[in-house]
């Protein structure tokens, strides 16, 4: 494998090597990765990364666009037919940019939007005070419930009447429960605001229905293309047809140059992965995996932020049932073999480099074919290593164990 890599770069390529084979040893629970296709990875390293395309089909300022249509336009058809939207444009780098071009296409600098703060599960672009959309827009943060931790709609609307958004941002990076696209429109409404749905994290939920889907009431949706979805590194940007026109100009000429037509095979590739019925099933799994994990979980009393889940990922509060905080949680883990990220908790009273907790997800496993059953196993492991973080010896055996036990995961990487 990466032959051409090995004979030119060694160096990187034994890093590279390493990584691919870390992929495979370890129990991946960082909601947002997961494993592509062949197929993708071969789109994503193929020669289309040689090309320039500014504009869009049929309009470029470059020669030898006939290849290039073809495949932007299938990349859009098939987003349009997966989301059931009126419009996609595939050029967006990634989710961010996404999330900035929707704020160009609708906003004025200044204008005011209203996301989920980032400690209780939204995303940097959706209004913290260091990124674009707090330096330039006016960011008013609505806070999830103190009791419930569960998005308070009655909050959301009192901010809304006072602070009167032109923007509302519905969808995060660490919120378990579903979101209720139809009372954000509502809301949205009652202040002339637009709604923005960032599915990023739920995109394959959205897709196979275990999740609310936002496109009947979202003025524009953004979403990366890789987390649950499966596909390339990426950003994807659809919205109503009112407003194709000023989401296609905030991304070219208004935010990005050419785009990465690499990425955007990958993208065509992906979506019709997705559009095929063993997505739907593999979506499906994902769900019940992290419903499964999460009664796993209770049982042995950990502390889930919200009580549990209904997407596919959850936040252990590790300081409340453990005592433990999040980063010294996701080292010991690591140590196991289990791969997840330290997350802040509601209101919680530490940085987000040292926070409360820890954030799981069930995407990568499911992939591998990870099912209900192998949930009991993963729970063992997390409270094993929950009650013996600094038993290096313990932690040691535990790798042994998870690695032996993905061996049973290995028939993906044949396909
Ligand atoms: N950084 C991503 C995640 O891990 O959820 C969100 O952009």
């Amino acid at each position: 494998m990466y032959e051409n890599i090995k004979k030119q770069d060694p160096l990187l390529h034994e890093a590279l090597i390493l990584e691919d084979q870390r992929q495979k040893d370890q129990i991946r629970l960082i909601p947002s990765e997961n494993y592509t296709s062949k197929a993708v990875l071969e789109a994503s390293g193929s020669i289309l990364t040689n090309k320039y395309s500014e504009g869009y089909p049929g309009k470029r300022y470059y020669e030898g666009q006939e290849h290039i249509d073809t495949i932007e336009t299938l990349a859009c058809q098939r987003a349009c037919e997966l989301f059931k939207v009126d419009h996609a444009n595939v050029q967006p780098y990634s989710g961010s940019p996404a999330n900035l071009a929707a704020y160009f296409a609708l906003l004025e600098p200044g204008d005011t939007v209203m996301g989920l703060s980032l400690s209780e599960g939204g995303h940097l672009t959706h209004g913290y005070k260091l990124n674009f959309s707090a330096k330039f827009f006016n960011s008013v943060s609505y806070q999830v419930d103190p009791k419930t931790e569960t998005i308070d709609y009655d909050q959301i609307k009192a901010l809304a009447l006072k602070h009167k958004p032109k923007l509302i941002i519905a969808g995060y990076t660490a919120y378990p429960r579903q979101i209720d696209f139809k009372i954000f429109r509502e809301i949205a409404d009652l202040v002339g605001a637009y709604l923005l749905a960032d599915i990023s994290h739920i995109n394959a939920l959205v897709i196979s229905g275990d999740h609310p889907d936002p496109a009947p009431y979202a003025d524009v949706i953004t979403t990366t293309t890789h987390k649950a979805l499966r596909g390339p590194r990426g950003g994807l940007i659809m919205c109503k047809k009112e407003h194709k026109k000023a989401i296609d100009k905030a991304i070219m000429p208004g935010l990005q140059g050419g785009p990465h037509n690499h990425i955007t095979l990958a993208k065509a590739i992906a979506f019709q992965e997705a559009l095929e019925p063993d997505f739907k099933s593999y979506a499906n799994q994902i769900a019940k995996n992290a419903k499964a994990l999460s009664l796993r979980l209770l049982e042995k009393d950990f502390a889930l932020v919200t009580g549990g889940t209904d997407t596919h990922l959850m936040i252990l509060n590790s300081q409340k049932s453990h005592k433990l905080g999040g980063k010294d949680f996701a080292k010991a883990l690591y140590k196991a073999g289990l791969v997840c990220n330290y997350n802040t908790v509601p209101f919680d009273p530490n940085p987000p480099m040292n926070p409360s907790g820890i954030r799981i997800g069930t995407p990568a496993i499911t992939t591998l074919g990870m099912q209900e059953q192998d949930m009991n196993f993963i729970a063992e492991i997390i409270d094993l290593v929950a009650k013996n973080p600094n038993n290096l010896e313990l932690l040691e055996k535990t790798r042994l164990e998870v690695l032996d036990f993905m061996q049973g995961f290995q028939s993906f990487f044949a396909k």
